[in-house]
């Protein structure tokens, strides 16, 4: 009864905050829904937490073992409150990058991956950007070496 009451009270809490967190955020707001984001290439959206467009979820397949992806994005309006994180196929999160505030462009230089389909979610708890980022394969070192800032 308490968690009844409780979600309650957070669902009236997000409809006094304007729309739904993703009410207009379409397929990708969900991984079953991300949008396949070739790697190697530039791939812009956009996220924005007060219109309801708050989460972009991309996939990729990686076809080989003993690599690493790597990441690069850039944001257009670094005051956004975002994170990005790298995710199996399972729903398990490999890697997340908390965006910091002002600051334009970010990444992580290589996190092991396994052969098969990855995502990546981009998310605004608050604010709103356009943002471009590439994602590509990098070899991972011997003994798997820990993720490393960009
Ligand atoms: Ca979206």
């Amino acid at each position: 009864m308490k968690a009844i009451a409780t979600l309650t009270f957070v669902s009236l809490l997000a409809l006094g905050c304007g729309p739904a967190m993703n009410a207009e955020s379409g397929e990708d707001q969900k991984r079953a829904g991300a949008l396949s984001a070739p790697l190697s290439t530039l791939h812009h959206d956009r996220v924005d937490r007060s219109a309801g467009d708050a989460t972009d979820w991309k996939t990729f397949t990686v076809s080989a073992e003993g690599t690493a992806v790597k990441l690069a994005i850039w944001w257009d309006s670094p005051e956004v409150d975002a994170t990005v994180s790298l995710v199996d196929v399972f729903g398990a999160t490999h890697h997340t990058l908390q965006h910091q505030r002002g600051v334009r462009q970010e990444g992580w230089a290589a996190v092991p991956v396994s052969a098969g389909a990855w995502f990546l979610r981009v998310e605004a708890s608050g604010g709103a950007s356009v943002y471009t980022l590439e994602w590509s394969l990098v070899s991972s070192a011997p003994g798997g070496a820990p993720p490393r800032p960009f």
